[in-house]
């Protein structure tokens, strides 16, 4: 019998500055309804679905700052989506801001079983941007001001009838981050995303974005033989264009679903788990070809390199 997951990639739209957790919940749900009409079992959203992306922004004013953060989840605000997909047997992925209660910033994802049971919570490794305010820019990046890097790493769950795993945004850029989760095991990997079309530090780079989105994703199912489904938060947030791309990946690497637009869509497709077992038993079968004792494996960035 196949081990088959009906997943929805729910894209959002932009969330502007004025936007209430409120209205975020609320097209949460409309995505989450439609996903489940459309069979799906596994609804994956955004990174920080429930704000701008608001690392954009500096501010000084910790209080503030805590404002973008979620000290509990679910809350009143965000119940209302725990309880809709509990009640229609759907599982999701949702990222946020999460502010501990031992005063910890994360940039998160949590993910929650069809029966409404907490699956796990992973804390963005890969933080991209600058921590203090870079005048040139046009917009901020400030995720190493906003969060610490994750202390737990790249893990994987046993959930929807197989291995899980999830990483969040600039952490798809990496192949280390794939490999790890591959390493452990990874059948799906979720991923959601917030990506601006203008990256400042190398704008020569803008005009390769959706290719880069739509490579590291494929390279990272294809040489780990999982499936991966990569959600955008898309569409211009208080002027900044994001791209969108939100697209659900077969282990060969190719795109099984995509979204076509920048607004709100959720496209569904049957992941069917066993289709990993080929690649993780031929191409990729880590213990047959893989010989880390003979990579010369080097901890950090040669000399041969110039800084930045
Ligand atoms: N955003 C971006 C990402 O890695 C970025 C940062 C933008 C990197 C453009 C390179 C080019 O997709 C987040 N939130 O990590």
């Amino acid at each position: 019998m196949s081990r088959t997951v009906n997943v929805a990639a729910a894209q959002m739209g932009p969330i502007q500055r004025s936007d209430s957790r409120a209205d975020a919940v609320e097209r949460l749900l409309v995505l989450l309804r439609e996903a489940h009409g459309r069979g799906a079992e596994l609804v994956v959203f955004p990174e920080l679905a429930l704000t701008t992306f608001f690392p954009r922004y500096a501010s000084t004013d910790q209080a503030e700052v805590d404002t973008w953060f979620e000290t509990e989840m679910p809350s009143a605000v965000t119940r209302p989506l725990f309880d809709e997909a509990a009640r229609l047997g759907v599982g999701f992925c949702l990222g946020y801001g999460e502010l501990t209660p031992d005063g910890h910033h994360y940039n998160t994802q949590l993910m929650v079983e069809r029966d409404g049971s907490f699956v796990g919570r992973y804390r963005k490794v890969h933080l991209p941007g600058h921590a203090q305010v870079e005048g040139y820019r046009a917009f901020q990046h400030l995720e190493k001001y906003y969060f610490e890097v994750g202390p737990q790493g790249f893990q994987t769950w046993r959930a929807f009838g197989g291995v899980v795993g999830m990483l969040i945004c600039n952490d798809r850029r990496w192949p280390e981050s794939y490999r790890v989760l591959g390493l452990k095991g990874a059948e799906l990997i979720t991923i959601g995303y917030n990506t601006p079309i203008h990256n400042p530090p190398a704008p020569e780079h803008d005009r390769f974005g959706d290719f880069h989105n739509q490579l590291v994703m494929s390279a990272g199912a294809y040489q780990n033989g999982t499936w991966v489904v990569g959600v955008a938060k898309a569409g211009e947030e208080e002027g900044v264009p994001m791209i969108g791309g939100s697209c659900i990946i077969h282990p060969s690497g190719m795109v099984v679903a995509q979204c076509a637009g920048v607004g709100d869509e959720v496209v569904v497709a049957a992941c069917d788990l066993d289709e990993c077992t080929s690649y993780k038993r031929s191409v990729f079968n880590f213990a047959l070809h893989r010989r880390t004792e003979h990579y010369g494996l080097i901890a950090s960035q040669t000399e041969a390199i110039p800084p930045a």
